[in-house]
């Protein structure tokens, strides 16, 4: 049987009700084959960043992030990821423009690897309080796989107005 890994999703929404979105998300996570949902965290609200300041202004962003433990090999698990983003009428227009949910491998165990299709770690970590913020709330000594701390990266990181959420409820 395969074994099994630990992987960090970053998840991010800012169209057609955002919290319901990565509420949403975080079940079909729980979901998907041979991996299991072990924790998640707050919502947290966010400003967009966007390309440039020619952009077009969106919509404050809802990020969350997930721990999973998972048999799918990094591809497999894209694959699926993409399969939940396509199950919520992602639609890819342009590069950081609005969508209606983004899911992205952070870390996936210790693993490095470049390639056309899959970059872990995925390579905004560091520079987005989105990401680290709801990261670190999963895992306080988290480390990259060069076994730098994770929260050594937030003093450098672009700040987007990052709000937590009181809301965390999973229900309804
Ligand atoms: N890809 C490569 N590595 C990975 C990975 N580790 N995880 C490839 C997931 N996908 C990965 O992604 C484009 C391609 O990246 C995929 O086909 C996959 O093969 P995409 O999701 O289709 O396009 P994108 O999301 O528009 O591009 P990108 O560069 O992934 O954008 P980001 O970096 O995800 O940023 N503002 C706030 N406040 N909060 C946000 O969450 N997110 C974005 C998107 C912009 N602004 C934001 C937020
Ligand atoms: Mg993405």
């Amino acid at each position: 049987m395969a074994s099994m890994h630990i992987a960090y999703i970053g998840l991010g929404s800012n169209l057609q009700n955002p919290i319901q979105q990565v509420t949403q998300a975080l079940l079909e996570l729980d979901q998907m084959d041979n991996s299991y949902l072990l924790a998640y965290s707050s919502l947290y609200q966010s400003s967009a960043m966007t390309l440039d300041d020619n952009s077009e202004p969106q919509e404050d962003y809802i990020n969350a992030a997930a721990k999973v433990a998972t048999r799918l090999e990094p591809l497999q698990l894209l694959d699926k990821l993409q399969a939940i983003e396509n199950s919520h009428e992602r639609v890819r227009e342009k590069r950081w423009g609005a969508r209606t949910l983004d899911l992205d491998i952070l870390l996936y165990d210790h693993t490095i690897m470049e390639t056309e299709r899959l970059t872990i770690p995925h390579y905004g970590i560091g520079q987005r309080d989105f990401v680290l913020k709801p990261l670190l709330e999963l895992k306080p000594n988290l480390k990259m796989p060069d076994g730098s701390m994770i929260a050594s990266l937030l003093e450098g990181s672009g700040q987007y107005n990052l709000k937590k959420l009181e809301w965390r409820s999973l229900g309804e």
